[in-house]
């Protein structure tokens, strides 16, 4: 039996993830003891009495970053519970993330620590305890919340057992995992004259497969 994954999360805003973390496969997933999903609310590592986070960056720019000290404090935290996890960045400019890595990652023996950035950026320093910094594409969001939702549902659901008894033989036999879906269809037949692909309803298996294959994206 292999031990449970966890999967934390440093962010300003655990309150963003509750509904990611308990939808059906997710909920399924910790229920069967496969995976632990959990944030860490950065704010309670802030200083002061405020609490704070983020503070003005030196040379002068716009806007905020966050702090080294509450978010250095966090990591050391989220490792603490899972001393052998890897600690990764969600970034523009970390690695595209891709079905591959989301594969890789889904078979590693070990946790995964995810830094939400907010603001315009964080304390350089932080690469120190950083493993890995991934991207969902070229493009800037508010925070790495998205990404690291993105990212976290893309593994789970390629960890065994998870999505196991949900996909039947016929469809698991066309779902490498690397293959986009092919167009599907189901009950009408005919919908206001738009009919279902003649090949679909033959019951020539070979063919349908053909079909399938040839109207598959391949993920890269
Ligand atoms: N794109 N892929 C992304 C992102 C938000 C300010 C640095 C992305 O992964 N993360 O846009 N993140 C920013 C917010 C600090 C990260």
């Amino acid at each position: 039996m292999s031990k449970v994954r966890k999967f934390q999360v440093i962010t300003l805003f655990p309150e963003m993830f509750a509904g990611v973390f308990e939808n059906s496969m997710m909920w399924k997933a910790q229920k069967d003891g496969l995976v632990e999903l959990s944030c860490l609310n950065l704010r309670d590592f802030g200083l002061g009495p405020r609490r704070q986070v983020d503070d003005t960056p030196y040379g002068g720019g716009d806007g905020m970053l966050l702090m080294i000290e509450p978010l250095w404090n966090a990591v050391e935290a989220a490792k603490a519970n899972d001393p052998d996890a890897k600690v990764l960045l969600m970034t523009p400019r970390g690695e595209r993330w891709k079905q591959a890595l989301a594969r890789e990652y889904s078979e590693a023996d070990h946790g995964y620590i995810f830094i939400c950035g907010r603001y315009e950026g964080y304390d350089e320093r932080i690469l120190e305890l950083v493993d890995g910094e991934v991207s969902v594409g070229d493009y800037v969001l508010t925070g790495g919340e998205l990404p690291a939702m993105t990212i976290i549902d893309s593994i789970v659901r390629l960890i065994p057992g998870v999505l196991g008894g949900e996909m039947s033989a016929e469809i698991e036999s066309f779902s490498d995992g690397e293959t986009l879906e092919f167009p599907q269809y189901t009950r009408p037949e005919d919908f206001n004259g738009r009919k279902v692909p003649e090949v679909l309803l033959s019951g020539h298996h070979g063919e349908i497969a053909k079909w399938r294959d040839q109207n598959s994206k391949k993920a890269s």
